[in-house]
């Protein structure tokens, strides 16, 4: 399903940057707005925020009038009948959603994509008003939508996969981290995100401790500027006692809006902030806020609304959380977490999820992933899932990929495998965080390096040709793992060079190897002296990348490749790899020697019977893989 024009209903605080991050992701956006007057106020807010961007540096003047040319105001609904997607950002009102949902249904062609922004309403509520409830999902933004990179893609039971599919794809090419929600109240973040803020102002009904000291203790224990009550009087206590009582309202008492909070919000007032810290309280007050946290966060998966992986990206990219509550409970200890909720549990019996006790009862941490395997006939995909950091290097992602790639090798199903990056990254190089930890001790650096380049050779050597699908950065220990893969495909917004130097350091996974071997010692020394970006064309020019294709279309290039090459014989294909490889190690003579050997190896194989007696009976051959 492909997304070339998209339309946003309503331009206020979220709508303008919905439609502003749309245009930049390069759709040609329509924005409507039912009167003039609030389309003009709603196009200004745009220009508004493009100019702080550049007062900023993060816009260019160029750049801002590409993107504000690809923005167009309407105040007529039926502008939008064209829209390959139609997201809606109106007012948080049931009626008027629905309504606007039924015109838009008549209005727009069979195949327009509908998304809510929504927080509050079920999203499978909103699409049983239209004929599309198979084309219908959430996109919920967080605010500021512009800047905050967070996306939920919500999906209900009645989203076909190719829609979440091309949701979560918009989402990408939008500049967003998505992450995929079952349509569920407050669906991932806010059920914890609300819990939490109502669970501080319980705290305050309860005289546990005073405004500040809450504030404090909160920044302290979740690593932030804001404490709750200084968070809710800058968003709005509307929005914030309207998020509570409409989780209450459907998912029952835990989530009751606190006193002081429904105190506040009908006097029309803001919290009073000051008063002193009170130290010795911060305790109680972090140990109660966590305890909720992670109890309703393990809820939230143990209703396969969301996975830990992205609860915690949730909390981390979306609420700028320092860590999430699953790595919070890792570092507390998944008992001393229980413990702290056997207090909650007391008051509102239930609320511990079995999911939790399970976990502690297998004595293992939450295991939370930064490489996830798929596999899908012949075809693995591994993506580095860190996108927080730009899928760095750091010891622990090292060693799920070599994890991954172990799998892989002893999977004799997989023929090909596809490694790319999670986000706006294929990999951003080495974590340079744990680099800097480690290079004061030279023996850690040194086995920090020397593990990095086993798990790139381990890339190199495996039997399956290897695809990098490089979806944006591949700098530094990025671009030398795309090197140990066999092809790489990049698209046209990827970013790729070996900016060590820049750093005050070399390349040490391969980096001076592998980029002279393949694209010859001219450009490699360019590369690395410079440190420089290149873009993927040039990338293209220079031989460092096969080929270039549309962002939106890089994984299913490289899935066709990658289909393509697993329809061939694989014991062919594997040995065929190792005598490429042995050119890079190899006198010309001796890699003739080695390619000799292969090749008769691969003529006693079954594969070549089946491929040359196929060929001879004119049908697509079957092969086995058999050695032997
Ligand atoms: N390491 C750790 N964290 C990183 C890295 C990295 N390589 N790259 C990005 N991040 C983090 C950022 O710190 C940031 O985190 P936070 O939000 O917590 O501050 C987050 O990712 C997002 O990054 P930015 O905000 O910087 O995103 P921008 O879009 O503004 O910029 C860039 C993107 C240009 C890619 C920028 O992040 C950047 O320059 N990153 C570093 C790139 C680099 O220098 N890579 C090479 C690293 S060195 C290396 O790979 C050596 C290999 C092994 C050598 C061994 C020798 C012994």
């Amino acid at each position: 399903m492909e997304i070339k024009k998209v339309g946003v209903v309503g331009c206020g605080l979220m709508g303008s940057g919905i439609a502003q991050t749309a245009a930049e992701g390069g759709f040609t956006t329509i924005v409507r707005e039912p009167t003039q007057e609030l389309l003009d106020k709603g196009l200004q807010r745009i220009r508004d925020f493009m100019a702080k961007g550049i007062e900023k540096g993060k816009m260019t003047p160029e750049r801002r009038d590409e993107v504000w040319a690809r923005i167009q105001g309407t105040t007529d609904l039926s502008d939008l009948a064209d829209c390959d997607l139609v997201i809606e950002a109106i007012t948080e009102v049931r009626d008027a959603k629905e309504a606007l949902f039924a015109e838009l249904d008549q209005i727009c062609k069979p195949s327009t994509i509908f998304a809510t922004n929504t927080s509050t309403f079920r999203v499978a509520e909103l699409a049983a008003v239209t004929k599309r409830p198979h084309l219908f999902g959430g996109l919920h933004y967080f605010f500021p939508p512009v800047i905050n990179k967070l996306l939920e893609v919500v999906r209900t039971k009645e989203t076909v996969p190719e829609v979440i599919e091309t949701l979560l794809n918009f989402g990408r090419l939008t500049g967003k981290l998505p992450i995929l929600v079952l349509d569920s109240p407050g669906f991932a973040v806010n059920r914890f995100f609300i819990a939490w803020y109502n669970e501080a102002a319980r705290l305050l009904d309860e005289g546990v401790a005073n405004i500040p000291t809450i504030d404090e203790a909160a920044c302290e224990t979740f690593g932030i500027g804001m404490g709750p009550f200084k968070l809710i009087n800058v968003s709005g206590v509307f929005l914030a006692y309207h998020g509570a009582a409409s989780l209450y309202e459907s998912l029952g008492e835990f989530y009751k809006p606190a006193k002081h909070l429904r105190e506040l919000y009908e006097s029309n007032q803001l919290w009073d902030l000051s008063g002193e810290v009170d130290p010795t309280r911060k305790q109680a007050v972090a140990e109660r806020l966590l305890g909720v946290v992670c109890g309703v966060a393990a809820r939230v998966v143990e209703e396969g609304v969301a996975t830990i992986e992205d609860v915690d990206r949730g909390a981390t990219i979306g609420l700028r959380w320092a860590k999430g509550p699953f790595a919070l409970m890792n570092d507390m200890g998944l008992e001393h977490a229980l413990e702290l909720m056997k207090p909650i549990e007391e008051r509102h019996p239930g609320f511990i999820p079995d999911l939790l006790k399970k976990q502690v009862a297998s004595g293992k941490p939450w295991p939370l992933r930064h490489v996830r395997l798929s596999v899908d006939g012949a075809i693995a995909t591994i993506t580095m899932s860190r996108p927080e950091a730009l899928n760095a290097l750091n010891r622990k992602v090292l060693q799920e990929l070599k994890d991954a790639l172990a799998q892989v090798r002893a999977n004799r199903a997989v023929r090909v495998v596809i490694l790319t990056g999670e986000g706006n990254a294929f990999i951003a190089g080495a974590d340079i965080k744990e680099m800097q930890a480690l290079a004061a001790q030279p023996d850690a650096i040194r086995e920090f390096t020397e593990f990095g380049q086993g798990v790139l050779r381990d890339i190199e050597t495996l039997p399956q040709p290897v695809i990098a699908a490089i979806n944006g950065f591949a700098l530094g220990g990025g671009l030398e793992v795309a090197l140990a893969c066999d092809i790489r495909i990049a698209s046209s917004d990827a970013r790729l060079g070996l900016p060590e130097v820049g750093l005050g350091i070399m390349p040490g996974l391969g980096g001076t190897q592998r980029t002279t071997r393949l694209v010859g010692r001219g450009v490699a020394s360019e590369l690395i002296f410079t440190g420089d970006l290149i873009g993927a064309e040039e990338a293209a020019r220079v031989g460092l990348v096969n080929r270039v294709v549309e962002p939106a279309k890089l994984m299913e290039t490289a899935r066709q490749l990658a289909e393509r090459i697993a329809s061939r014989a694989p014991v062919a294909l594997a040995k065929a790899k190792a005598a490429i490889l042995a050119t890079q190690q190899l006198p010309l003579d001796e890699g003739l020697a080695f390619e000799l050997d292969r090749a008769i190896e691969v003529m006693a194989t079954p594969d070549r019977v089946e491929g040359m007696q196929a060929f001879i009976e004119k049908r697509q051959p079957v092969f086995t893989g058999e050695e032997t």
